[in-house]
């Protein structure tokens, strides 16, 4: 063991830090550190927060912390920008609002870098979560700024997905065609004080139970979607799930500004965690994520490891495709076959 490694395990803030931006800037060793502190993992509660920006999630989020941390939990909270360096000052917007916890040593705030490593924000915010799972966070949030694909491939990465809805906002609507319903484990309605509240409450009630409804009479077992260009299962739950098995997102009226419906949401995020390991369906979607970063894990490795052993090979393919001496679907499996004599 690293010393490194043994100062996290030991909860070792600075410690953590360091290695949390180590992960993030993928530094020589990093591999090696997540090695170590992989079997200390799988302790922490991983919550996703999602919703459009202006929702109340990073409101949210600070009033989660408080519950939490009056419940004698410790919490880590990760903020994840994938259109930065544009909108940076959302994160810094959102670590403002939770400042007040600052002091406090059983609060751990960072934000993921926004170096731009293609479709890695996922995996950072993943191996950011496990630094602070072996640290010995007992919660971790990881809190994004919107909905689009980016974010919630990157909630994939959570136990429990939160999506804050608004009043107002056309959020319904957008649910709906970004695949949110799907994704979403628990709702949370923010904003209460606002007109129009209640309707989306109806209206949400209505969506989720009109698409159990479809997903059940369609016979579908599963919703699939493709997931860096594999297939995968998303909600592992269907007509042949027992009733009681099968999930259905809980509604959490908040008013996050004042406080209000905090306590139900922390009990439908734990219910839904008691859902995760005490029933075949929640265990299944748990083997299923692991199953999906393996994958990921995979075909990043296999991509580094081509480039590198080709080099140059893969630049001239490119001009010998866009010269027409040769088609893109020939050129890959030469590419391929000379991958595999290396
Ligand atoms: N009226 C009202 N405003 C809220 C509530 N929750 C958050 N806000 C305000 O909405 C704005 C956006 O909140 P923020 O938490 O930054 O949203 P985020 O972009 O989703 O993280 C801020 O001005 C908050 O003070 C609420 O329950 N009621
Ligand atoms: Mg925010």
């Amino acid at each position: 063991m690293s010393d490194l490694g043994a100062r996290i395990l030991a909860g070792d803030q600075r410690a953590a830090a360091r290695a949390m931006r180590n992960v993030d800037d993928r530094m020589p060793g990093h591999l090696e550190l997540l090695k170590e502190i992989f079997p200390s993992t799988g302790r922490a509660f991983v919550v996703g927060v999602t919703g459009n920006p202006g929702a109340g999630k990073s409101t949210l989020t600070d009033r989660l912390i408080e519950r939490y941390r009056a419940g004698g939990r410790t919490v880590g909270v990760i903020c994840v920008d994938p259109s930065s360096p544009y909108t940076g000052g959302a994160i810094l917007g959102d670590r403002i609002r939770m400042t007040r916890h600052a002091t406090d040593a059983g609060v751990f705030i960072r934000s993921v870098a926004t170096r731009g490593h293609l479709g890695g924000l996922s995996r950072s915010a993943r191996d950011m979560v496990r630094v602070l799972d072996a640290y010995g966070c007992d919660v971790v949030i990881v809190e994004t700024v919107g909905v689009g694909q980016d974010e919630l491939e990157i909630t994939r990465t959570a136990h429990s997905t939160l999506v804050v809805m608004a009043p107002g906002m056309g959020d319904e609507i957008q649910a709906i065609k970004a695949g949110i319903l799907e994704t979403a484990d628990v709702f949370a309605v923010n904003k209460a004080d606002r007109d129009g509240a209640d309707s989306t409450m109806r209206d949400l009630e209505l969506m989720i139970a009109l698409g159990t409804e479809t997903m059940v009479a369609s016979g579908k077992n599963r919703a699939h979607v493709v997931h860096g260009g594999v297939k995968v299962d998303m909600i592992p739950s269907g007509p042949e799930t027992p009733d009681q098995e099968r999930w259905t997102p809980p509604i959490a009226k908040c008013i996050a500004t004042r406080g209000e419906g905090i306590a139900e949401l922390v009990e439908a995020l734990d219910r839904h965690r008691a859902w995760l390991d005490g029933t075949q369906a929640g265990r299944a979607r748990r083997h299923l994520r692991l199953a999906e970063e393996l994958r990921e894990s995979l075909r990043e490795t296999l991509i580094e490891a081509a480039t590198h052993a080709l080099g140059g090979e893969i630049e001239r393919a490119v001009s010998d495709v866009e010269a027409k001496t040769i088609d893109p679907y020939t050129a890959t499996e030469q590419l391929l076959t000379a991958f595999r004599a290396r």
